[in-house]
């Protein structure tokens, strides 16, 4: 009887787990997107990931004189493409992972013309305000690379573009690195050597991968799921191309797939009671 209803028990448990790692399975962060599903094979397709990563893709190259929105730079400042997935470890603790690709490379220095790689920004209610960077680089002699950092937007540089195709330093509204703010959390980062055949536009991509415990957030992330909407956004120093992911809390599939699995969980305590009594 007891071994019954434990055995009973831990079925139950493994259903309750299946769709929460299901939505997302723990990532490795090695700088490697397979664990993501995304493929450098020179198609098209190679950029969707598995079914239950949020992304944008918006590969693009040297065509239309390099012309990227907001500003100019071809492929060397193509941001390409965001990846976004969040899932709970058998620790209890809640992890949101971004991955992202871009032909800019990470080693680019920041001198004359050229500008070096920005931080991850995140707009939690989608009220403009930029509540938390994740630095992709040491910023400060307190600030580190890989350092969760709350933030608002005074705390953050901008680019030189103060709309789409207009140079204007003074009042760029695109913020593309911190500068200084209070040190929350820190996140695991990994980022790839240059790699080829993503996509069909050719050039050199690289991949940042990085993994935030999202008690970084905190009243901003309540339990397993986000308690409200959200934007990341990365770029680099000038902002001369922009990925933003705005995923829709309506997407997670958590609620629903909880209330199925507790029905499930419930007729499975009947199916057992009726089997106990026979
Ligand atoms: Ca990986
Ligand atoms: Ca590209
Ligand atoms: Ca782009
Ligand atoms: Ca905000």
């Amino acid at each position: 009887m007891k071994k019954n209803f434990l055995s009973g028990l831990a079925l139950a448990l493994a259903t309750i787990a299946a769709p929460l790692m299901a939505h997302a399975g723990s990532l490795d962060v090695d700088g490697n997107f397979a664990d993501w599903g995304v493929r450098n094979n020179s198609s098209v397709a190679g950029w969707t990931p598995n079914a239950e990563v949020l992304f944008t893709v918006e590969d693009q190259s040297n065509a239309n004189g390099g012309y990227l929105s907001p500003g100019w730079g071809g492929q060397a400042y193509d941001a390409e493409a965001m990846y976004l997935t969040w899932y709970t470890k058998a620790d209890g603790q809640t992890y949101l992972a971004i991955g992202m690709i871009t032909g800019h490379d990470p080693a680019t220095a920041t001198t004359g013309n050229s500008f070096g790689r920005g931080d991850f920004a995140i707009d939690f209610g989608h009220d403009g305000i930029w509540d938390f960077g994740v630095l992709t680089a040491d910023r400060s002699a307190t600030l580190k690379q890989g350092d969760v950092v709350s933030t608002t937007n005074s705390n953050w540089a901008t680019g030189l573009w103060s709309a789409p195709g207009v140079y204007d330093p003074e009042n760029s509204p695109y913020v593309t690195h911190v500068s200084s703010g209070s040190d929350v959390g820190n996140a695991a980062m990994a980022i790839s050597g240059p790699f080829g055949n993503m996509g069909i536009l050719g050039g050199s991509h690289w991949f940042y991968e990085v993994e935030i415990p999202v008690v970084a957030f905190g009243t901003h992330w309540q339990g397993n799921n986000p308690s409200e909407s959200f934007d990341v956004q990365w770029t680099m120093l000038c902002a001369n191309d922009i990925l933003i992911l705005d995923p829709p809390v309506a997407n997670v599939a958590e609620p629903a797939s909880m209330a199925l699995v507790l029905g499930a969980l419930g007729m499975g305590g009947l199916v057992r009671r009726r089997k106990t009594k026979t």
